[in-house]
């Protein structure tokens, strides 16, 4: 622009004139069609319409693919937590079961957490989060009204790494489970200084399939 401006400099001044009209026109039509951008009062230069809009679309798309990336990581870790087969585990996910026993009240929330709660400050302690499922072999009589494990091979959750115990390691509970016709807790007992082992009754496990889900659990784990 500045080129052609000194140009017309040399032109006779009616051609001169015709010229700048025709430059001002042009400008005007780039501006409004947002491909320069029109020059701001102090005489700088501010960014395109087109540049800015180019910047929002990049903008728009980045924060698109920072949701993407984050729902794709829930998914992920979904997958990696252990169900069991065919998702019978799904459904037991979230429910509580509580029972007291002295100065506590023992929880099992299922596949999330086992909590002991303080009954005289209602202060609750992490006994462990859950890591997956084990076996247990129990040799015990079942009681007349069945609440109790039995004997034979019974599956068991395990919960690790709750809250850290004094002089001891972080708490940590065995949940081993037995057909029962409702969530309960029938058991607790702390095996040794911060190691909880409860016993509860869930319809989760009526007629299960043992072997299958430790199979399964297996394959997972390789995965
Ligand atoms: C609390 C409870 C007990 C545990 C002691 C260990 O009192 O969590 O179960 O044995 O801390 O200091």
């Amino acid at each position: 622009m500045t080129v052609v401006y000194a140009l017309s400099a040399y032109l006779p001044p009616s051609l001169r004139g015709w010229i700048d009209a025709k430059i001002t026109g042009f400008k005007e039509f780039l501006v409004q069609n947002g491909i320069v951008a029109a020059k701001s009062a102090d005489g700088s230069q501010p960014e395109s319409p087109a540049v800015t809009q180019a910047r929002n679309d990049v903008n728009t798309a980045k924060s698109s693919l920072t949701g993407l990336e984050r729902s794709l990581q829930d998914s992920e870790n979904d997958l990696k937590n252990d169900y069991g087969p065919e998702g019978i585990f799904r459904a037991l996910k979230g429910i509580t079961a509580a029972r007291d026993s002295g100065e506590y009240s023992y929880e099992v929330t299922f596949m999330e957490r086992t909590n002991q709660k303080s009954k005289k400050n209602n202060q609750v302690t992490n006994m462990g989060n859950f890591v997956h499922f084990e076996t247990v072999v129990t040799d015990e009589d079942t009681p007349a009204d069945g609440k109790g494990l039995g004997s034979g091979e019974r599956l068991a959750m395990k919960f690790e790494n709750g809250q850290h115990c004094w002089n001891g390691p972080n708490r940590a509970t065995l949940v081993v489970m037995a057909c029962s016709e409702h969530e309960e807790v029938w058991k607790i007992t702390e095996e040794e200084k911060c190691i909880y082992r409860m016993e509860v009754g869930t319809a989760a496990v009526c007629g299960v399939d043992i072997g299958k889900i430790m199979a399964e659990q297996n394959v997972k784990d390789e995965l």
